[in-house]
């Protein structure tokens, strides 16, 4: 109350809004409270204490350099939490009805699943690579290396997807159940790279280099893999709910404006239209909707088939016990696991009246990163009604770039060439090491640290990296300051 008199006061019109938004939060919380008690006590007495200081810690002024907009990284679903819990708050604008939705979610999300028959979550595997959503996306964020490896070898399939390997499929499964043989397993090591800036100054790069053992089989002369780290869950429904065209306009495959950067779309199957559509999901955009990458997730990686993907990935294999049996997995489950990754808050940024992160978004901005790590979307199309029209922050342009052949994995996915990746956000992406413990980043988690990322990039992108090698040690460290305030 004294607050708002205050800025009344100071008729800092802008400020009270975001007061105010604050306190809405603030009361959302104690619904939350009142119905979720018994499974989130810790992490609701938390963001209570949270949204009260997202009010009274609100900044001095307005911030010339940051916008109302830009503290709502995620809209009206954006959640005030710097604590582990950050990638895993619901968005603070559904309805205690739709939240209680959101939890089955979050349950579904957790569910562990055992080898048939069982009462519940049942059909693991016969081949697996772990038995629950949240083993490989741990608390709702990114896994430090590879957890799914894709197969595949030259050519397409009917399509246009990867051609899958005899015997092993599109993916590597390192698990199988009881009496069953798994597909094989990858070891990882590293090799230091030594790189400059153009000040002296030395950073060691990892390149990763992967080995297959215990393969049931041999793989073919000639395969091609991708190794993938999984990354995190929140934000993912407003990002579906931008449309094509919103996305298309920083489409540029030619390169036409010879800006060197040609932001490009993938077009992959959808398994719902039987039809290619725009990609959105996943590290080269190979998936066309929340629902399909969640449904590809249980047939994949915990071999749980499902009305979009009815057959075991392990068909026409020695691992298949050969039984036309129902589909595992209701389709209450694939909704609630669906709706959960599509209503999952993004963290508000934090720091943004410090003048080093001031400074560092001058970086990010002369160095162009905001070419392909567009800041600011409007999300449109009617997926679920809290995510329609919000104004968002999640620095991509969900288009393939070029990122140079140190990135390349030399395997095509769809229209994605094997040096091509979808550029990620990189919303909340300062709060990795509060939530998962970890700094590692990049498609395969090569990168040891922000500036480890930005050095491996390539193609496309060599005119900002080397705009950052130019820079000076302290314009360097402004740059992580802004990223690790996102
Ligand atoms: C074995 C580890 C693993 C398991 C289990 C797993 N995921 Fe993933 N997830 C990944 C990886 C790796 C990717 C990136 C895939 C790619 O690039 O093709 C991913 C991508 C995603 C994405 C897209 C993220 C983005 O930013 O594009 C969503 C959504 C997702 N998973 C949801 C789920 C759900 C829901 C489940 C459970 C049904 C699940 N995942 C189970 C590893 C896993
Ligand atoms: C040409 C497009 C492009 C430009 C320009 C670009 N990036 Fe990226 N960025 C990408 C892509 C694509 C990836 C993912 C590459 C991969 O995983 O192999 C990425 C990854 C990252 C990551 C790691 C994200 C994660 O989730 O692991 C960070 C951090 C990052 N970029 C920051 C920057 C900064 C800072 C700049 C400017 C100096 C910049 N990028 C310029 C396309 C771009
Ligand atoms: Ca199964
Ligand atoms: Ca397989
Ligand atoms: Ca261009």
């Amino acid at each position: 109350m004294n607050q708002e008199i205050l800025f009344a006061e100071n008729n800092e019109h802008q400020l009270i809004k975001h007061c105010k938004r604050a306190r809405f939060y603030f009361i959302d919380t104690i619904v939350l409270f009142s119905i979720a008690f018994y499974r989130k006590k810790f992490i609701l007495l938390f963001l209570i204490s949270i949204g009260l200081s997202a009010c009274t810690k609100d900044p001095a002024a307005p911030n010339p350099d940051f916008t109302e907009e830009e503290y709502y990284a995620g809209g009206a679903t954006t959640v005030f939490d710097v604590s582990s819990a950050a990638f895993s708050g619901p968005a603070t604008n559904l309805s205690a009805e739709r939240l209680l939705l959101h939890m089955e979610g979050d349950a579904a999300f957790e569910a562990t699943f055992v080898t048939a028959p069982a009462p519940v979550n049942s059909g693991l595997g016969p081949v697996y690579n772990q038995s629950a959503c949240n083993s490989c996306h741990v608390l709702d964020g990114r896994g430090a290396e590879p957890s799914v490896f894709r197969l595949s070898k030259t050519g397409f399939d009917t399509n246009g997807g990867p051609l899958a390997i005899p015997g092993f499929g599109g993916q590597l499964q390192n698990l199988a159940v009881a009496s069953v043989v798994a597909e094989g397993e990858v070891i990882m090591q590293y090799e230091a790279l030594l790189k400059y800036f153009d000040d002296g100054d030395q950073i060691v790069l990892q390149q990763p280099i992967y080995s297959f053992i215990n393969l049931y089989q041999p793989l073919p002369n000639g395969f091609h893999f991708s190794p993938r780290v999984a990354p995190p869950v929140f934000g993912l429904g407003l990002l579906e709910a931008i449309a094509d065209e919103d996305i298309l306009k920083y489409a540029d495959p030619f390169d036409l404006d010879k800006d060197g950067i040609s932001g490009k779309p993938n077009y992959v199957w959808n398994q719902e239209t039987l039809s290619a559509t725009l990609g959105r999901f996943g590290w080269k955009a190979n998936q066309p909707s929340l629902l399909q990458q969640t449904a590809a997730a249980y047939n994949e990686d915990m071999g749980i088939t499902n009305k979009l993907f009815p057959e075991e990935s392990s068909k026409l294999q020695m691992q298949y016990d050969g039984m036309q049996d129902d589909v595992e997995l209701t389709n209450e489950l694939l909704n609630a696991a669906t709706f959960y990754v599509q209503t999952i808050a993004v963290p508000a940024p934090r720091n943004l009246e410090d003048p080093e992160v001031i400074a560092g978004k001058k970086v990010f901005m002369a160095a162009k990163c905001n070419s392909c790590h567009v800041p600011r979307h409007q999300t449109g199309i009617m997926t679920q009604p809290e995510l329609a029209n919000q104004i968002i922050y999640p620095y991509t342009d969900l288009l393939l770039h070029d990122m140079g052949i140190e990135l390349a994995d030399n395997r095509p996915d769809f229209q994605a060439t094997g040096s091509e990746w979808r550029t990620p956000p990189l919303w909340g992406i300062g709060l990795t090491q509060i939530v998962n413990g970890h700094q590692r980043f990049l498609h395969d988690g090569r990168a040891g640290s922000l500036m480890e990322a930005i050095m491996w990039h390539g193609g496309e992108a060599t005119g900002s990296r080397d705009y950052v090698k130019k820079a000076s040690q302290k314009e360097r460290e402004q740059l992580i300051k802004f990223l690790e305030a996102l």
